[in-house]
């Protein structure tokens, strides 16, 4: 058995099957996960959807905000954004079983004690068993007859930092910033939800998760993530591996296999 972690599919099924033919996948032995934003603006994100929850207990992805964000079109609480592609999905008979599959998917998954993976990284406060017992807090609401509640509520850009006291709606959307949108982080600590930029354009009291001076990610630990394309796989930490390489924007489709740390990738035909 050989396990493949995929960066953000964002609904370029073809690529995806391509990337698979190409490492020698084989359903029923082999296990898939994606990194999150498995949909989103390619043109077969319902093809993608279909295909994970086909693999049954052999495919699984961590949730990403477009993801979150689907969910959110879905319930009517969100208007789609021109560049999304939901629009087979939503016509699709199999939508409410989709819908279903996809928010019972994990905010984390540790492959082992000391990897984690999760959409956007790890919030430099938190350890990675931290990380993935705060995710599960949202996996609850997600999977409860509360989850209309909290996706109708999540949407803000409010630069917050983390607090043990947090408590209610307020901690469950931090949590669900830190794993599904996080980017920069400022010196106090504080989610900056808004700068997009790569690490060529640093601006003074901004840091990318990964290279927080107060982070507590040890070096025998590593973080795989999606979300920061613009990062182009390089995070200059041996330990904090970007597979987001931004194929939907013309670059790369990355999977690593865990058990030997390979990568693999596929570009455009
Ligand atoms: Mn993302």
């Amino acid at each position: 058995m050989r396990t493949f972690i995929i960066g953000d599919i964002q609904g370029c099924y073809s690529a995806l099957r391509r990337l698979l033919d190409s490492v020698g996948f084989e359903p029923g032995k082999d296990k898939l996960w994606g990194a999150g934003d498995l949909i989103g603006r390619g043109p077969e994100s319902l093809q993608t959807l279909r295909f994970f929850s086909s693999l049954g207990e052999n495919a699984n992805s961590v949730l990403g905000n477009h993801d979150l964000h689907f969910l959110a079109v879905h319930l009517g609480i969100k208007a789609p954004k021109t560049q999304d592609k939901f629009a087979p999905i939503l016509k699709a008979e199999d939508r409410d079983a989709l819908v279903h599959w996809l928010r019972q998917r994990p905010m984390t998954w540790m492959p082992d004690a000391n990897t984690l993976l999760s959409h956007a990284g790890l919030y430099p406060d938190w350890t990675l068993a931290e990380a993935a017992a705060f995710g599960q807090e949202v996996e609850r609401v997600l999977r409860s007859d509360d989850w209309q509640e909290l996706l109708a509520t999540m949407y803000t850009n409010d630069a917050k930092a983390w607090s043990q006291d947090l408590a209610g709606h307020e901690r469950l959307v931090f949590i669900i910033n830190a794993l599904t949108r996080m980017r920069w982080v400022t010196t106090d600590h504080k989610l900056d939800l808004m700068s997009k930029s790569g690490l060529n354009n640093i601006t003074t009291g901004l840091y990318p998760w990964f290279s927080h001076p107060d982070r507590r990610l040890r070096e025998d630990q590593r973080v795989l993530f999606g979300h920061w394309a613009a990062l182009e796989g390089n995070t200059g930490q041996h330990n904090c591996i970007a597979l987001d390489t931004g194929y939907i924007w013309g670059g790369k489709l990355t999977a690593i296999e865990i058990e030997s740390g390979r990568f693999y990738q596929t570009g455009s035909v």
